[in-house]
């Protein structure tokens, strides 16, 4: 089928592009079931596969439904609900020269677990796993839709998924009870299942006992079995196949490529958000205890770039940013004057009027040296968190830097972020002055 078909291409060269995209091991590490997710999809595209899952609560008659359309049993049944435990295959073949532009594809049914035991929005998490590889799904039902199927049917609609809503087991309904549960789920699926869309099946019809009348007036009783019910079910997924094509298929890559790129751009964000904060803080410790363990003049805490200059390159790094020691210096720069700070004592004795309330007096050295790696440190956070910024949108975009770091200086709350580097400084200066106080002793 590849090769034949232009949109196919388009999307199979999509979904290559976005395995093969440049990860750094740790990225590729985050998003290794996506990769997976992708490989599945290339080879059941370039393989032309067509994939009819059938889902629904357990019990409902999926695996004997699927059994009946294959014409063998190859899937399990059992009358103990949960029979089916994990996703299975068939490959299905009906009469598939009859199907316009088929005959090169594989038809597969694929039979899934009932889906009764898991809650609310996971219910829709485990749909769209379930039924992320199906280009057709037959919903399952035998009675009345409750609120599982129900949940379940919108889940699937907003997944786009042609359904076909299958009310099996008709050989245990009454004439009158049948209508009325058509009629009512034909009311609550409007607008999102057409009529021709909803089908009566029995996949697997109870034995019927028929009474024979014997010559001589006596009676004899014989269980019969009955042949499933599937020729409107199977019509009605033959007509889908005819009449939409191989769009049916396309349309589903298309989607499934939308929603695994998403993935994988969130997942690569969130790993790239992790890698730049331990960075930072990483940069933080190392100025904080550079400037507290040896005092330099306040004027120097802004000034001495070379680490945060370090710091940005890296981060430029873990963003895919290549950047010189130069335009990181020319970075910060920029940052520091949208920023606005006075790297002065004031602003110091600011900051540390805030941190260092709540802890008992400070003595000596440590008096000078906490408040001083404490700005030291705070400066750093924030030339990182803007840095980050920067490389995660290639830009400071059309706001500015200045509304940037007014947006990263209101969402962070100063002290939490020092009180860690506050008391290791603490535990660290506290261990200093004891141990020079025992020196003085001696
Ligand atoms: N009367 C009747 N019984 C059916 C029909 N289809 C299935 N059954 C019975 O319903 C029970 C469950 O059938 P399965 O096909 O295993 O149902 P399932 O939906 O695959 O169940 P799980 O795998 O447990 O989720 C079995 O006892 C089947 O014989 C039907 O059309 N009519
Ligand atoms: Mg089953």
């Amino acid at each position: 089928m590849a090769g034949k078909n232009k949109q196919y291409d388009e999307i199979l060269a999509a979904l290559r592009r976005l395995s093969r995209s440049d990860l750094r091991d740790s990225e590729r590490a985050a998003v290794a079931q996506e990769l997976d997710d992708i490989d599945t999809m290339v080879t059941k595209l370039e393989h032309g596969v067509v994939e009819i899952a059938a889902f629904g609560e357990v019990n409902s008659g999926k695996s004997s439904l699927l059994n009946a359309l294959l014409g063998r049993p190859s899937f399990a049944v059992a009358a103990i609900a949960g029979k089916t435990r994990e996703l299975s295959r068939q490959e299905w073949t009906p009469r598939r020269e009859t199907i316009k532009g088929f005959a090169d594809n594989r038809l597969v049914m694929v039979d899934t677990p009932g889906i009764n035991e898991v809650e609310g929005d996971d219910r829709a998490a485990i749909a769209e796993a379930t039924v992320r590889y199906a280009d057709i799904v037959l919903f399952v039902t035998y009675g009345d839709l409750n609120d599982v199927e129900f949940s379940a049917i919108k889940a699937l609609r907003a997944l786009h998924k042609p359904i076909i809503l299958v009310i099996n087991k008709i050989d245990l309904f009454k004439r009158r009870e049948l209508e009325q549960t058509v009629a009512s789920i034909r009311a609550k699926v409007s607008g999102m299942i057409g009529e021709a869309d909803i089908v009566f099946a029995a996949g697997d019809p109870s034995p019927a006992l028929r009474v024979y009348h014997n010559l001589d007036g006596s009676e004899r009783e014989e269980w019969v079995e009955r042949p499933a019910i599937i020729e409107d079910l199977s019509a009605r997924i033959l007509e889908i196949l005819h009449r939409e094509g191989k769009a049916v298929v396309a349309l589903n890559a298309n989607l499934f490529a939308t929603e695994v790129s998403e993935r994988i751009a969130a997942l690569k964000a969130m790993v790239r958000g992790e890698e730049a904060d331990r960075l930072i803080r990483r940069f933080m410790w190392i100025k904080a205890s550079a400037v507290a363990l040896n005092p330099v003049p306040v004027a120097d805490i802004a000034g001495g770039m070379v680490s945060d200059a370090v710091m940005v390159q890296q981060l430029g790094a873990v963003y895919g940013q290549p950047f010189s020691r130069e335009n990181a210096r020319a970075l910060i720069t920029e940052i520091l004057g949208a920023w606005g700070i006075m790297v002065s004592l004031e602003w110091v004795t600011h900051l540390a009027a805030g941190v260092i309330k709540g802890t008992a007096p400070l003595a000596g050295h440590a008096l000078v040296a906490i408040p001083q790696g404490l700005a030291a440190a705070w400066t750093t956070y924030i030339v990182g968190q803007a840095a980050s910024v920067y490389f995660r949108q290639g830009g400071w975009g059309g706001r500015g830097a200045k509304a940037i770091l007014r947006d990263i200086l209101s969402g962070v709350d100063r002290d939490s972020v020092l009180e860690p580097l506050k008391d290791e400084l603490l535990r660290r200066l506290g261990a200093k002055a004891s141990s020079s106080a025992l020196l003085k002793r001696l």
